[in-house]
Parts: C-alpha cells; sequence; structure tokens
C-alpha cells in the first residue's frame, strides 16, 4: 500500500459549521494531514472565533459567514472558496442543530428547521462542489450523520428523519457520482461531548450523573462518552486515497453503541 495513501497534501477541504466542535476537530486533524482548510459559520463573530481558534492550533484556515440553508449563499461561498484558495476536493458536511422536543408538541415550523439545515443544507453544499469535483476528476464528500441514522429515541423525531435521509442522500450521492471518482461517505458518531450534547450530560443538583448520561454510558461498550478526538482517524481516512474504494458506507464511530443490548441494570 501507499503509505502516503492518508496523506491530504494538496487538498482544499470544506467543513461546514467548524468554528468549534466536531467540525473544528475534524478540520484540525485534516490541516495536521496536508489538507487547506476553509470554514463557514453563520454569523461574523463565531467566525473570528474560528479563525483565532485554528490560529492558535498554528493553523491558516480560511472563514466564511454562510447558512448552508442558503442555496444562493452557499453556491457564492462555493465560487469564492474557488477563487481565492482553490476548488474544493473534500467536503464535510457537518453542520447541524438538534431541537429536543416531544414530536406532537413540535410545531411543523421547528420540524422543518431541523430538516433543513440536517438534510436539506448537505443536499445544497455538496450540489455546489460536486460540478468542480467532476471536473477535476475526484472529490470527497463526508456526511456526518448520527446514531439517530439508525435509532429513534423521544424528543428527537425531526433530527432522526434529518439523520436517517442524510444516510440515504449519502448512498444516493455515491450512486449518481461514484463514476466521476467522487466517493461520498458518512461518519455516525455515537455521543460525542460537545456543546450540542451538554444538556444531556449536566450534573444534577445533588452533584450526581444526568440520568442520560448515566444511560448512555450503560448502553456503551466504550462506556464513555465519546470525544471530538475520535473522529478525527475516521474522517482522514474517509477523506484520503486510502478509502477510494469505500463509497455510500456510514462509518458508525460510536464506542459500539450499536452493536450492544446495553449493560443490565
Ligand atoms: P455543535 O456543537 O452544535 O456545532 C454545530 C455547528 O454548526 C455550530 O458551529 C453551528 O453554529 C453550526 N451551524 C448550525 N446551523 C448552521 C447553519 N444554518 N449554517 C452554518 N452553520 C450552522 O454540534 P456538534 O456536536 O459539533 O455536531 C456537529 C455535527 O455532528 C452535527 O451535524 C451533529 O448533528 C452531528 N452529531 C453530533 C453528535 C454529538 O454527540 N455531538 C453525534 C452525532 C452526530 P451555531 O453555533 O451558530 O449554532
Ligand atoms: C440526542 C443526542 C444525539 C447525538 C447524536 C447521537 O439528543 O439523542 O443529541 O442525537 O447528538 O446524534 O449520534
Amino acid at each position: 500500500m501507499n503509505i502516503n495513501a492518508f496523506s491530504l497534501e494538496g487538498k482544499v477541504a470544506l467543513v461546514t459549521g467548524a468554528s468549534y466542535g466536531i467540525g473544528f476537530a475534524i478540520a484540525k486533524g485534516m490541516a495536521q494531514c496536508g489538507a487547506t482548510i476553509c470554514f463557514n459559520d453563520i454569523n461574523q463573530e463565531l467566525v473570528d472565533k474560528g479563525i483565532a481558534a485554528y490560529k492558535a492550533e498554528g493553523i491558516e484556515a480560511h472563514g466564511y459567514v454562510c447558512d448552508v440553508t442558503d442555496e444562493e449563499a452557499v453556491q457564492a461561498l462555493v465560487a469564492k472558496i474557488a477563487a481565492e484558495v482553490g476548488v474544493i476536493d473534500i467536503l464535510v458536511n457537518n453542520a447541524g442543530i438538534i431541537k429536543r422536543i416531544p414530536m406532537c408538541e413540535m410545531s411543523a415550523a421547528d420540524f422543518r428547521k431541523v430538516i433543513d439545515v440536517d438534510l436539506n443544507a448537505p443536499f445544497i453544499v455538496s450540489k455546489a462542489v460536486i460540478p468542480a469535483m467532476i471536473e477535476k476528476g475526484h472529490g470527497k464528500i463526508i456526511n456526518i450523520c448520527s446514531m439517530m441514522s439508525e435509532l429513534g429515541r423521544e424528543t428527537v423525531s425531526a433530527y432522526a428523519a434529518a439523520k436517517g435521509g442524510l444516510k440515504m442522500l449519502t448512498r444516493n450521492i455515491c450512486s449518481e457520482y461514484g463514476e466521476h471518482n467522487i466517493q461520498c461517505n458518512g461518519i455516525g458518531p455515537g455521543y460525542i461531548e460537545t456543546p450540542q450534547t451538554a444538556p444531556l450530560r449536566e450534573r444534577q443538583p445533588d452533584g450526581s450523573r444526568h440520568p442520560f448520561d448515566q444511560f448512555i454510558i450503560a448502553k456503551t461498550p466504550a462506556a464513555r462518552w465519546g470525544t471530538t478526538d475520535d473522529l478525527v482517524g475516521p474522517a482522514v481516512f474517509l477523506a484520503s486515497d486510502a478509502s477510494n474504494f469505500v463509497n455510500g458506507h456510514v462509518l458508525y464511530v460510536d464506542g459500539g453503541i450499536l452493536a450492544y443490548i446495553g449493560k443490565q441494570p
């Protein structure tokens, strides 16, 4: 095997919603493997914080304000990156939101908002980058899926519907564009310590662990929450030449949750 297969030297990566959290960790790891990092976030304050955070890691990242649900803005972002940095070789559809509301109490507007960011946006951004990938003769698209691409749970109906759809969008991009040497795969993180899951890990008034925190520990063979660093190696693999014959796959990085019935209480 060519040991440089995992190198991302000379590649331009766009990681959406990557001022912090999972996106930031993946982008940092890709930069450490040689990629030039472009990222966007929803407002200038976040982008500025992100640029400073990358700089603190020795990474000169290119940050842009862009709402991934706005097709016109996304098209303009991709064109701006091509002009200023280079044609995008690697896209990580990371930006996402969740609203934890019992389904029958959830407004259609809230449901639509989650679908818009978590499913419509990966379609919009992928559609914007694929033509130049075809022209270039290669491309990598990584969709950040979820346990909820496979499982449901109370209060996350919109999120599960979106992430289930994102798994199928991943398979469809593979099907439609694989012949152009574009590989589209998913990463399905387990439960990861980020701001998005902070409410599920808050200590109780008596200092004990949150019930959901204890639940996840019992459901995870690794008996721990994941960290954003756990996702970096899988992301670099799927962004590199080492995975050129891997397509339409969702790689679950979940500490074994999907394989395990859970520890007996
Ligand atoms: P996070 O901490 O909430 O970060 C999400 C990022 O996306 C934030 O920077 C957010 O900006 C940005 N964003 C939201 N809406 C956007 C929009 N319309 N346009 C541009 N950027 C937008 O989430 P995370 O935990 O790092 O998760 C990142 C991805 O992994 C998400 O797709 C999530 O569903 C998925 N995931 C997370 C976990 C987990 O356990 N944490 C597990 C599985 C999958 P704002 O700060 O303005 O909201
Ligand atoms: C939740 C969590 C999960 C994680 C992740 C699991 O409320 O159940 O937020 O949805 O974010 O998606 O893979």
